[in-house]
């Protein structure tokens, strides 16, 4: 894609700090500048996020995010990770190429990884009726 910002990191047209490549995926720093160690995880073929990515592309995207959270664990002194991905702008993706944000954390860590979320405002039972794929 010719205007896409993470294409153009793949391209080499943008720099990057690359944390590891292969084939089909690439993982590097994340600019954004908002917490220690903040990596992303790409798959090199341009799909937008996770509900449009066939099933071969995720499968190689999350076995990257995989091998990079077992190298933070295994060999940098982290002791978990918190992993995120925004698909669609509504969930708050902001760059339309499929990407998975790998944040590592350590237990002495003064904030929690999760969003700070609202309070749930209805029934659990009426929301479960709504989403449930089991009949
Ligand atoms: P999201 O909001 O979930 O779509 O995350 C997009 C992330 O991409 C955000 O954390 C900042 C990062 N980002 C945007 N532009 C660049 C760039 O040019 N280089 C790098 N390394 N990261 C970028």
């Amino acid at each position: 894609m010719d205007n896409c910002i993470f294409c153009k990191i793949i391209r080499g047209e943008i720099p990057s700090r690359k944390v590891y490549e292969d084939e089909n995926t690439l993982s590097f720093m994340d600019v954004a500048g908002d917490v220690d160690g903040h990596i992303l995880v790409i798959p090199k073929k341009h799909v937008t996020n996770v509900l449009d990515c066939d099933k071969e592309t995720l499968d190689q995207t999350i076995e990257t995010v995989k091998k990079v959270a077992n190298h933070l664990t295994e060999d940098c002194g982290y002791e978990g990770v918190n992993i995120l991905n925004a698909s669609g702008q509504p969930a708050g993706q902001s760059v339309f190429h499929l990407h998975f944000h790998i944040i590592p954390r350590k237990s002495t860590d003064p904030f929690t990884g999760w969003p700070v979320y609202p309070g749930a405002k209805e029934e659990i039972e009426d929301v479960h009726k709504r989403v449930t794929m089991i009949d």
